[in-house]
């Protein structure tokens, strides 16, 4: 892996994929998403990962996708890169993925983060969707996922602007779950990671599925599709032993099975 870095385990049941182009602000150039996409795939079919983090650098979580590489690209070049295919196996990651964010997330990394389950943000972190300034829009989400966190009206502001949100407005316009102060965002992800660790990764697994969900369905559909995952959740031993745990008055230990 040339861009990114992968700790696996980089504790008991959590892996950490790093973002490793620091001197282009971790800009997403094709070889980072592809390898990106393909440590997913391979993290999400490791019995031993619960739970994945996603991060990159103090000064930039991502600064977008790589403009260099796109700048002479026609319209068929794009099509034909199909660069859709990387994001969507991405976004169909089945674990729980935290984004831990410092510094600049933008354009594409602004979406990569999006595409992530929950964002804990650094007090230096700036999202934005500045690709109305170099003649562009977004393209991998950001109209879309961005306008369902923030709403209409700001994700507007943001996209016809190209205006930063700092991370204090992210957290209250409640695109981020999280502010901590620079030193601490890893560990603030990290602490989050370990507590969804302990859960059953069957259930933590059907319910993420059920939450994303409610993004693409009518309510009663959502509602369909949720109860059969919670009746799935009673084919597993977890169920078992999450109950019996309970009534036992000790902690459960789940084996994802
Ligand atoms: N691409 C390539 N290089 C970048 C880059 C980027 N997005 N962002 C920064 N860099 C490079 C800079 O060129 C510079 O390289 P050198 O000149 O040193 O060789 C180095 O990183 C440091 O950047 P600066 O010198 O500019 O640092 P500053 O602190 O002065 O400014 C900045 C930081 C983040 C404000 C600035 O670098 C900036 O404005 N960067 C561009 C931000 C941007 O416009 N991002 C959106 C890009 S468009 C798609 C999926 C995704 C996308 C499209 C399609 N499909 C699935 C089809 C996404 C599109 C985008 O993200």
């Amino acid at each position: 892996m040339d861009f990114i870095k992968v700790t696996n385990p980089y504790e008991k049941h959590i892996a950490l994929i790093e973002l490793n182009r620091p001197k282009e602000l971790n800009a997403l150039n094709l070889q980072l998403m592809g390898e990106l996409r393909d440590t997913l795939k391979e993290l999400d079919g490791d019995d031993d990962i619960r739970v994945i983090i996603l991060t990159g650098n103090e000064r930039a979580f991502a600064a977008g996708a790589d403009i260099k590489q796109m700048a002479d690209k026609s319209a068929v070049d794009m099509l034909m890169i199909d660069q859709f295919s990387t994001w969507d196996q991405i976004r169909k990651t089945k674990k729980p993925l935290i984004a831990a964010v410092s510094g600049f997330a933008l354009g594409g990394g602004c979406e990569l983060a999006m595409t992530c389950d929950m964002i804990i943000a650094s007090e230096t972190a700036r999202f934005g969707q500045p690709e109305i300034k170099i003649g562009v829009m977004p393209g991998a989400g950001g109209t879309q996922r961005l306008t369902r966190a923030v709403g209409k009206a700001k994700a507007m502001e943001m996209v016809l602007t190209g205006r930063f949100l700092s991370a204090g407005e992210a957290l209250d316009y409640k695109l981020v779950n999280k502010v901590v102060p620079v030193e601490m965002y890893l560990y603030e992800a990290v602490q989050l990671a370990r507590e969804i660790a302990l859960m059953s990764p069957v259930a933590a697994q059907l319910a993420k599925e059920s939450i994303d969900r409610s993004f693409e369905t009518h309510l009663d559909e959502g509602l369909h599709f949720e109860r059969k995952n919670f009746y799935l959740t009673f084919a597993s031993d977890d169920q078992t032993e999450g109950m019996q745990a309970f009534i036992e008055k000790r902690k459960p230990e789940y084996k994802g099975k």
